[in-house]
Order: C-alpha cells, then structure tokens, then sequence
C-alpha cells in the first residue's frame, strides 16, 4: 500500500470539567489529528494525543507537530507498504517521539483495517464485543468537591474509579472515596510525584490499607529499584504508566517486580504494533494489563476501544465514554459507556466516522505532507 497524502490538523475543544493531575492542570485540549489518503483514494484517521505541554512526557503538541511534518510523514509517504508493522519498524529509525509516531501508526492500522474490509479490533486481534470501562478523576479543590466528582460518574453507570494523587493529597481523599464508595472498584495514579523519603513512602504504605486494585506510578518513569522496593513492602499492585515506553521497558520492570500490573497506552508506546508487542508479553507471563488513555477526542477514543478488545487486557480500560470529556466531539457518534461497558464495533476500519465539519471548525493549524 502506499500513502500519498499525510494531512495534519491541530484541533481544539474545551473539556466539559477542567482536569488537575500532581503535575499540572488543564480545562481545553489540543491534540493533531492524522488524515491519511491512500494511492485508491482511501482515507484514515489517527490521532496524536500528546499533551501540550511535557509533564506526563517530553513530547508537546509543538514536538509532535515537528517530528510528523518532519520526519515521519515524510517516511511514511516514501513506504511502499503490505502491513502496519513494516511502517512501525520503519519509524524505529527515529529515537522516542512516541506521541507523534502513535497518530501515524492509527492511522496506518485504521487504512489496513479498512482495506481488508475488517474492522480495527479484529485486524489487531481482538475478540471481545464491548469493553469494560471506567473513569480517571482529577485533583480537585476539596474533599467534597471530588466525592461529587465519583458519585456524578458512580451515577453515569461506571463501576471503577481511578484517582489522581499527590503528596498532601491521598490518603485522606481517597480513605473518604473508599468509605462513602465501599462497592467500587478503586485505584490511584501518582503520576511519578512521589519519591523514596520518610513522609512520601508513609503515605504510600498507608494507601496499602484502603483495598485498592492498585497503586499506578508512584515514582519517575526510570525510577524503577524505587518502585521494586516499594512493590516489596506493600500488598497492593503497583502498575506502571510513564515507566513503559517500549516494550523492552515491560521486560526489565518484569524482571524487577517493578510492577505487577501494566497500564497499555498506545500513545505512551509509539503505536498500536508496539502496544499489540507490550500486550502479548504481558499475557505470556501472565501479567494483568489495562488499556490507559490520554483523553482522547473521538479518533483515538475508538482507537482505544478497538485495542482493549484483545483478551490480555483483563482489568477496566480508561476508554470512557466521549462524554465525560467533550461536549461534542470529533466523530459523528460520539463513543458512548453504558453501565460502563463500551461496545466494540463491526463496521470496517475504524468504525466512526469523523465530522470533518466540526473538526473544521476548531482546526487551529493545518499542514499537508505530500510524496516526493
Ligand atoms: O496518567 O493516565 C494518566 C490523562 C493525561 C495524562 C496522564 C494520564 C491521564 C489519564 C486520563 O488518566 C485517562 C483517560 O483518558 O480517560
Ligand atoms: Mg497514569
């Protein structure tokens, strides 16, 4: 197969409720979404979901940008191509940039999928027909205000609740989640705000009490003795988010007992070739995994829910509906949970159709990369 035209368009929407993790904050979104045309005049969609500015990783929306314009649409128009993984192989030669690589190679799949007339979920081997879902919370103002925050979604049909934390904010918020919610499925993500001293590791070992599914990193991505130690003195599962970049990442944190739960982020990990490598490693040794999410608009959203449909991912994805994020978003159907399960679909490709109206409307830069 072979790409002739990579166009690229940096959309914005506002989120329906600013989002606060132990780095940042935020109340509108910017992610660039992929638009393949093929040499048939076949067209597909990715996504690049980096966030604009580089707390979670050292990608920003601007490196993205530079890296796809740059380097690899340039690549990948270049690729005479018969399947996804000769151009994840191909995009290999450039060193991390794995937001930027992730939107191309959705892309890439989704272009696959829809020529084999199959829908995304079974072009990447997947089986199930809905996925369970649930929601990420933020750090917000007050006990009270998050306790609103879970019941709203407690009410919307989700079953698992996962919180962000922050040193001074945890054991209290979540101990107050944990009571008012005893029937819930309860976990916490530190995003790597913590470190190996006294009062942090307290804090830590206190959550052991509090019957969560797991702790999700604690410490820094490339902190992962401090991780092992931490997995050794505690009974909950630790997961790893930021500390899985590539699926060599996995078998060291493995070999650790780093963690013993994996978050799978098609983002985080350069694509869906990389994520469908990090999933079948995580089965083999039979190591629980879920699919995370980065609030994905629309395209990525379905791109999610196609990959958390393989039988690996055997805990509740972050694939909630579209609604929890955006009040319209960028696929004719938004993705919807009900009684947070989101159902898989049977169309070809991958199965929502982009509003190329409304994306048009919050385009903020556009760029066509042609061959040659
Ligand atoms: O660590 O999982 C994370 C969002 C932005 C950056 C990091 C993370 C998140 C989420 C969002 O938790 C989950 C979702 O997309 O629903
Ligand atoms: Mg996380």
């Amino acid at each position: 197969m072979r790409v002739t035209s990579v166009d690229l368009l940096r959309v914005k929407l506002p989120l329906v409720h600013a989002f606060r993790t132990s780095s940042h904050g935020k109340s509108s979104l910017e992610h660039i979404l992929v638009k393949l045309t093929d040499a048939d005049g076949r067209e597909s969609w990715g996504e690049i979901a980096s966030p604009a500015a580089p707390y979670y990783s050292g990608e920003t929306t601007d490196t993205c940008w530079l890296m796809a314009e740059r380097y690899l649409a340039p690549m990948l128009l270049g690729l005479d191509w018969e399947h996804p993984r000769e151009v994840s192989a191909a995009f290999a030669k450039v060193r991390g940039n794995g937001f930027a690589k992730a939107g191309l190679d959705a892309a890439v799949w989704t272009l696959f999928a829809d020529a084999q007339d199959v829908p995304l979920s079974a072009a990447l081997g997947g089986s199930r027909t809905q996925v369970e879902s649930g929601v990420s919370l933020g750090i917000e103002d007050s006990i009270d205000a998050l306790l609103e925050q879970v019941s709203l979604q407690v009410d919307h049909g989700y079953n698992r609740v996962k919180l962000k934390i922050a040193p001074g904010w945890d054991v209290d918020p979540v101990r107050e989640v944990r009571d008012a919610f005893p029937e819930i499925d309860l976990q916490v993500d530190a995003n790597g705000a913590y470190r190996s001293e006294p009062d942090h590791l307290a804090a830590l070992i206190a959550l052991d009490e509090l019957g969560l599914q797991m702790i999700e990193q604690p410490f820094a991505p490339r902190a992962l003795i401090a991780h092992a130690v931490l997995q050794q003195r505690i009974e909950t599962p630790i997961c790893l988010d930021e500390s899985i970049d590539t699926v060599d990442d996995l078998e060291t944190a493995l070999r650790l007992d780093a963690g013993r739960i994996v978050n799978i982020k098609v983002s985080r990990m350069g694509g869906l070739t990389a994520a469908i490598a990090a999933h079948d490693l995580a089965l083999a040794e039979g190591v629980p995994a879920w699919c995370g999410g980065m609030h994905e608009f629309g395209v990525g959203r379905a791109v999610n829910v196609a990959i958390a449909s393989l039988p690996g991912f055997t805990l509740t994805s972050d694939v909630s509906g579209s609604d929890k994020y955006y009040a319209r978003d960028v696929t004719t159907a938004p993705i919807v949970a009900v009684k947070g399960m989101v159902a898989v679909p049977t169309d070809a490709g991958l199965g929502f159709t982009v509003d190329q109206a409304w994306v048009g409307e919050n385009t903020v830069q556009s760029a066509r990369v042609l061959a040659g």
